[in-house]
């Protein structure tokens, strides 16, 4: 008879263990990094180091840019900042992503060779 509540105890515990994995498993998916490329516009190292700093925040935990193929990586996190978000905060440093076009008002601080509007500069 005891031997019985102890199995059926046994089974009860087992289940709430499955339980709490599954609830744990779901609460690391939630916060699984999200990544994400796209293009942005840039010429220099100067316009590499700008555009990833942009992207130092909250909710981001990897960031590169390639420069020779133009191509953003960003690693994150989708529970504290969005794609859109991303783009918004590359644009509003001075840099062209493929969601939309820096304010000019932003794209007017860039220095001079950084200016990829107007062409590629050669000069470093
Ligand atoms: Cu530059």
């Amino acid at each position: 008879m005891e031997s019985i509540i102890i199995t059926n105890n046994m089974k009860n515990i087992s289940k709430v263990l499955v339980l709490f994995l599954a609830i744990i498993g779901m609460a690391f998916t939630g916060n699984k990094k999200t990544i994400v490329t796209f293009k942005v516009s840039g010429n220099c190292d100067m316009c590499k180091q700008r555009i990833e700093q942009a992207l130092d925040v909250k909710g981001v935990s990897f960031a590169e840019y390639n420069l020779e193929t133009q191509m953003l990586t960003a690693h994150f996190n989708p529970k504290h900042i969005s794609v859109a978000q991303l783009h918004t905060l590359v644009q509003n440093v001075g840099h062209d992503t493929e969601a939309g076009k820096a304010p000019d008002s932003a794209y007017a601080l860039i220095p001079g060779c950084c200016k990829y509007r107007e062409g590629k500069c050669d000069d470093h």
